[in-house]
């Protein structure tokens, strides 16, 4: 027997180092399995002896665990806790306010401009001994620093010469959930809603913990729990202890709780008449409501408020305004320290000659209207959240109003949880667009981080792809987006391969060959799939309800959500004409952006189609005309995913088994549903160009009705 489970023992340790261990997922970015190479390991070792984190609070204790799992897994040993640093080695760890130790420093200045969330990670002497300092001035920002130190030795850099300094660009870093009560999520393709409201407020889940370090891991400080959609019976007395329950568990972590808000609550549980944002019952109602959410999270962060727009009830229902009913829910949570994101998403009941220029022209006019508490939420482009659009023209367009970018994590347009789409360079795109609203260099980043126009309220927010399936995102790539939207969130001046490459180190492997095939293949991603879906400016042309699949036939129901109205292809060409002879939602930008999109040869080919009419045979830098050049980038767009795959069978060596054979057959479908994107679109707008595929291309599999008729069954999300 002893013997039996003496090999049991060495089994399990065997499967345990040499990672043969089944690799699910669950672990994210946070995995601390022992560092594999063995020079850099023995370093480790030689440089740290142990830890002192001196002080003692909610958020010292979970940074205490973080750091002592962290150490223990990555170095592959026990690593003490200290209650000094008596001798070399040791990390120390703390606030001056909290930690005499680090008191005795004397590194306030250093500290003197991070805020409460910054840190300084850096190589020091206490008393003569060599430590591995991690400062800050508040709890969080100690947190914040062990996440990044134990960053560094996830990813195999050196603790030599350490100078970190940071902190964050952004004030708010959130991640807008469309959760709804019943625990489905619109849009959402990674199985069920992490909250489990049936069973909250007792929490059994670890789930809850694991989320908030990973969002911490990355200096995600907020977490919206509920749909844009908004269901009022969030608010009520039988879901806010839960609200309350989560809230208890993320706070240690940083995050705050935040809700959304249906504008007409007062009506749907508040037994008032209206919801008129002017009416002094219902300004008392909102009050009342506020003072009771914060009697039970008293921290509190405040809502996000989906008003007019897709069918949503809003000020504008009482003939008020968006600052109206804005500026009301602000006065109701300001006294509490909370904040109203207001969205300009709006989408109202009336179909406009463009629906790209209806945010704008709503939103212009109320600059500066808005109470300080209030910020618009805008989203990257002025459409949907598309594979590619121009960043939306209201950054830059309200100096007197603090806007927030919404940018979606989960793949809506993109492929669902199917699709390998490295989202960042989108994200990247949009953030180092440059506005020119004070003339050069005026950048969506400089817009958002207050810095163009010196706001102190500053936000941005992502639309979440995390729910209950084991490994949080349904494709194993999909949780790189997440990790580099709260990168992004934290500096949006980062660049989308440096957070691959962390990424990959972190969640698949050290070594620089993996490194290098992994990175390629992500940084490649979505500019392929903007190939095989929407190339050259095209957008919303996607499967009607479920926007998974092509859909450009679409042509029933409101004009404006029909994929006909966006593409206007015709015999004579394609495109929609935003000029000033179209709708002129150029004007919407400054120039000399607004002269570049308007001119068809100075527009960026890859929105050409979003801004302009285009003939047929009009000629590309290429030399082919429009109708051939499309047909090469849809294919290109097949073949880049066939490299994707190509690629990616060269990981095998690297990688676990799990997550290789995982990736290997979702791109198997990505492959089968790129060449539906490209086939079922090129026999469409083949009805309208009337010109031959060209000849060196591969044929469409089925005639067009087959696209048309295409019902998708093993899709995650869709129906
Ligand atoms: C669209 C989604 C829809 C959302 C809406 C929004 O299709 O489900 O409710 O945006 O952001 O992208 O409000």
């Amino acid at each position: 027997m002893k013997k039996l489970l003496k090999s049991l023992f060495v089994v399990s340790l065997l499967f345990f180092f040499t990672g043969l261990y089944a690799e699910d997922g669950y672990r994210l970015w946070l995995r601390y399995d022992a560092v594999t190479d063995q020079k850099v390991l023995k370093e480790y070792g030689r440089i740290i002896k142990g830890w002192v984190v001196e002080g003692d609070s909610p958020v010292l204790a979970v940074a205490k665990k973080e750091l002592q799992t962290g150490l223990d897994g990555l170095l592959g040993k026990s690593v003490p806790e200290m209650s000094s640093p008596a001798r070399k080695g040791i990390i120390l760890a703390g606030t001056p306010d909290g930690s005499p130790l680090i008191a005795s420093l004397n590194i306030e200045d250093k500290l003197s401009s991070l805020g409460k969330e910054g840190y300084i990670l850096m190589n020091t002497r206490f008393r003569n001994k060599k430590v591995l300092l991690i400062a800050a001035n508040d709890d969080i920002g100690v947190l914040y620093g062990i996440f990044h130190f134990l960053r560094l030795i996830q990813t195999c850099e050196s603790l030599k010469n350490l100078s970190v300094v940071s902190s964050p660009k952004i004030k708010v870093r959130l991640l807008n959930h469309w959760d709804n009560l019943d625990r489905s999520v619109e849009r959402g393709y990674a199985g069920l809603s992490l909250w489990d409201w049936e069973e909250l407020p007792h929490i059994s889940d670890h789930r809850y913990t694991d989320y908030a370090r990973a969002n911490a891991s990355v200096g995600i400080n907020g977490t919206v729990l509920t749909n844009v959609n908004a269901n009022a019976l969030i608010l009520t007395k039988d879901y806010l202890p839960k609200v309350a329950a989560l809230a208890d568990v993320f706070r240690p972590y940083g995050i705050k709780v935040y809700l959304t808000a249906r504008f007409s609550a007062p009506v749907e549980i508040g037994n008032l008449k209206t919801a008129d944002p002017l009416d002094p019952a219902v300004k008392e109602w909102w009050m009342e409501k506020a003072d009771e959410i914060y009697s039970y999270i008293p921290d509190f962060g405040g809502f996000v408020v989906k008003a007019n727009s897709e069918g949503q009830p809003g000020p504008q229902d009482y003939k008020r305004t968006h600052a109206d009913g804005a500026n009301m829910l602000a006065d109701a949570v300001a006294g509490h320290g909370g904040i109203i994101m207001w969205r300009a998403f709006v989408y109202d009941n009336n179909v406009p000659d463009d629906r790209a220029k209806q945010a704008y022209n709503e939103f212009v006019p109320l600059d500066g209207k808005f109470r300080d508490n209030v910020i618009i939420q805008v989203k990257n482009g002025p459409i949907d959240f598309q594979p590619r659009e121009p960043f939306h023209p209201l950054f830059g367009a309200m100096p007197e109003t603090p806007l927030m970018p919404e940018l979606q994590i989960t793949q809506e347009y993109l492929g669902s949880s199917v699709h390998l789409v490295y989202l960042a360079p989108l994200f990247e795109e949009c953030l180092k667009s440059d506005t020119y609203a004070r003339g050069e260099g005026s950048l969506v980043a400089k817009v958002i981080d207050g810095s163009l126009e010196n706001h102190y309220l500053t936000a941005i927010t992502g639309v979440a792809n995390a729910g209950n399936v084991r490994n949080w995102t349904g494709h194993p790539i999909g949780q790189s987006n997440w990790y580099a939207f709260g990168r992004l969130a934290w500096d949006p001046y980062l660049d989308s391969g440096t957070i691959a490459d962390e990424w990959i180190k972190m969640t698949f492997s050290n070594d620089p060959e993996a490194v290098k095939i992994i990175g390629r293949i992500m940084l490649d991603s979505r500019e392929a799939a903007v190939k095989y879906m929407t190339p050259l400016g095209l957008h919303h042309i996607m499967y009607e309800g479920h926007h998974y699949g092509p859909g450009p036939w679409v042509s029933r129901g409101r004009k404006d959500w029909t994929s006909v109205y966006y593409h206007q292809a015709s015999t004579t060409g394609i495109g929609f004409d935003r000029t000033s002879s179209g709708s002129n939602a150029v004007n919407q930008y400054f120039p000399p952006v607004r002269e570049m999109y308007e001119n068809i040869e100075t527009c960026p080919e890859n929105l050409l189609l979003w801004f302009h009419h285009v003939s047929w045979d009009h000629r590309l830098k290429s030399g082919r005309n429009l109708w051939d050049e499309m047909c090469y980038l849809y294919h290109e767009g097949v073949n880049d995913v066939r490299w994707i795959q190509s690629e990616w069978k060269k990981t095998e060596k690297y990688i676990d088994n799990d997550r290789f054979e995982e990736v290997k057959t979702l791109l198997e479908k990505q492959e089968r549903d790129a060449k539906i994107w490209r086939d079922g679109c090129l026999l469409y707008f083949q009805t309208f160009s009337k010109k031959p595929i060209p000849s060196d291309l591969e044929k469409p599999e089925h005639d067009l009705d087959f696209y048309i008729n295409h019902k998708y069954t093993d899709i995650p999300g869709i129906r």
